[in-house]
Parts: structure tokens; sequence; C-alpha cells
């Protein structure tokens, strides 16, 4: 099969990146805070390639144990003293202060794999690319680039899988490409249940159906497409819930036809409100920069002091959406 890769401007620092991991006789890799499968998939998933390559190797993946998730892998637990000798790597985080675990600041030498938009730099090798669905795609890519080097089982396969699902909402979005799918497709060849991945990814959990409840029915929308639902700490604790559990609303919102732009506000115990952003056209991510957030320009996060700043990034959105609607 003729492979699709669009990704032949990174070859060389796909090397790069190989050959230091090659070096090394510990590995320690990190990943962000709340992570989604995508974090655990692509970190997970590149300590079991280097696992199974380099079977003398030591290999860790580090930071908070989540419920959740523990359907795809466990975090293993690293001691301060392992850094001193240890080469960090970080995947699918944008910024240091979302690196989940403090000894990453001990090691000799980092490497930063990422799919964000480049908002804060670390690492002395950084393997940015904002085109690909995923930071498990661009490990499975780091495979693909190197087939006869890298090895790929089973259980690799899976989280990548996973962490591609995740991040695409099962081949959803924009940033879903042929290559991916051709990436999906290799990986799916090794033995492991896409299925059972698919299935345990679609669970929802009967308090977040009865969030699901009440968003769709409080979610308010303008004439513009821009759609929104607040969560108070009162709403939150009426239905037993805490922000962790809020996330399965969002791609949901989106399906309400009509909706251009949406926006989730979850107040937090100090009162303040964390925003997720999302948009089918409009770029939302400079309006989250201008309220201490940031991400991709289809799916950002922002923080709001008040209902007041709420406000104002609704302005600031149906201002993108007319912009929008200019220019096509
Ligand atoms: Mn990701």
């Amino acid at each position: 099969m003729r492979l699709l890769s669009k990704n032949k401007e990174d070859m060389p620092i796909k090397k790069d990146v190989w050959d230091i991991i090659e070096k090394w006789d510990r590995i320690i890799i990190h990943r962000h805070v709340r992570p989604d499968p995508d974090a655990i998939g692509s970190q997970c998933g590149l300590k079991e390639l280097i696992k199974a390559t380099y079977p003398e190797k030591e290999v860790y993946a580090t930071g908070a144990n989540v419920d959740d998730l523990a359907y795809l892998d466990e975090m293993d637990e690293v001691s301060e003293d392992l850094y001193e000798q240890a080469l960090v790597i970080v995947t699918d985080t944008a910024n240091i202060k979302r690196i989940d675990g403090d000894y990453y600041k001990l090691a000799k030498q980092w490497i930063k794999i990422d799919h964000h938009p480049l908002d804060d730099s670390y690492g002395e090798v950084e393997w940015v690319n904002t085109e690909v669905s995923s930071c498990s795609e661009m490990i499975a890519d780091l495979w693909l680039s190197f087939p006869e080097k890298i090895k790929m089982t089973a259980k690799a396969a899976r989280l990548l899988y996973a962490g591609i699902v995740g991040d695409t909402n099962r081949f959803l979005y924009d940033a879903t490409s042929p290559y991916t799918m051709q990436i999906a497709a290799e990986l799916m060849t090794y033995p492991f249940s896409h299925t059972e991945v698919n299935n345990q990814m679609n669970v929802i959990k009967p308090h977040t159906s009865k969030l699901m409840g009440h968003a769709l029915d409080k979610f308010e929308l303008s004439d513009d497409g821009v759609g929104h639902i607040m969560l108070t700490q009162d709403i939150l604790k009426s239905l037993g819930m805490d922000d962790k559990d809020t996330h399965a609303i969002v791609p949901l919102l989106g399906k309400i036809e009509g909706v251009c732009v949406w926006a989730v506000f979850v107040q937090q115990s100090d009162g303040a409100y964390r925003c997720r952003l999302r948009s089918k056209g409009p770029v939302i991510n400079t309006v989250a920069q201008n309220h201490g957030g940031g991400g991709h320009p289809l799916a950002s996060g922002a923080h709001a002091k008040d209902e007041k700043e709420l406000e104002q990034i609704l302005l600031e959105l149906k201002q993108q959406v007319e912009n929008y609607s200019k220019e096509s």
C-alpha cells in the first residue's frame, strides 16, 4: 500500500528523536494533567514501542492514574533519583505547566512530542506537528517512518489506536487525514480488539447521562449560531459531579442543528470559570488567548474570572462567526 504521509518534512526531526532514544538506557515519559486517551495512548504507546525494540532499556510512563482510563494502561511508580540519569520525553502537552509530575526538571535531556500549536517551547528537541490528528498518530508515524528499526506490538497498537480514536472523536474531526486512516488500518492489523476499545470509549457513566440531559435542556443558541451552557457549582453538586466529568458533553452539544461555535462554561470552586470553546469553522483560539488560554484553532480552552467575562467571550465568539461568514 502506498503510504500517504504528508509529514515528509518531519523526517530529520523524527530521526533525531529516535537517535536520542537509542542512546539512553533509561527513559521516563510524561504527558499532560487530566489525561485523555491521546495523552495515555501516545505516552504508553511510545513506552511499549521502545520496550519492544530495546528490551534492555528501562522505560517508565509516569503521572496520576485515572480510573476512567485504567482500561488503557496503568502508570509506573518513578522515584526522584531515577531522573538524574534519564531521558525525559513529554507527549501531547503544549506547555510546561500542563506536564503531570515535577521531577522532569531533573533530567539532563528532554524531548517534546506534540500536535498542539506551539505556545511554550521546552526540551532540547521539539517535534511539533499541528497538522496531524493526535499525538498518538505522531508516535505511529514514527514507527512507520522506521519500520525496520522500531518494533510494533499488539499492546502498543491498541494504545495508539485508542489515542487516535479519542482525539478525532472516532475519525469525525477535520484533522482526520487519509494518512490518519492508513495508520489506523495498519494498527488494526495487530491482534487487539478495536471494537472493545471503541465500546470502552463510548461508555457513558449514569451521572454523565444526567448531565447530558441537563445540558441539552438548558443549552442556549443565538441566531448567529453561537451556543453556550453554564454549569455552576450548584448544578454540578445537585448532579453529583465535578469538573473532570464535564468534558463528555462538549462534543454532544456540537450536534445540535444550527450550532457553529459553542462554549461550555464550568464554574470552579473559587467561583471562576473554566471555558471550553469549540468551532465548526471560525477560528476561536484567538478568543481563548484573550482570556488566559489557548489551543487548536477549532478547539480551545480559556478562563474567566466572572460572568461578565463570560459575556465578553460570547461577544468575541459572535464577532468571529460574523468575520467568518463575511470571508466565506
Ligand atoms: Mn492530543
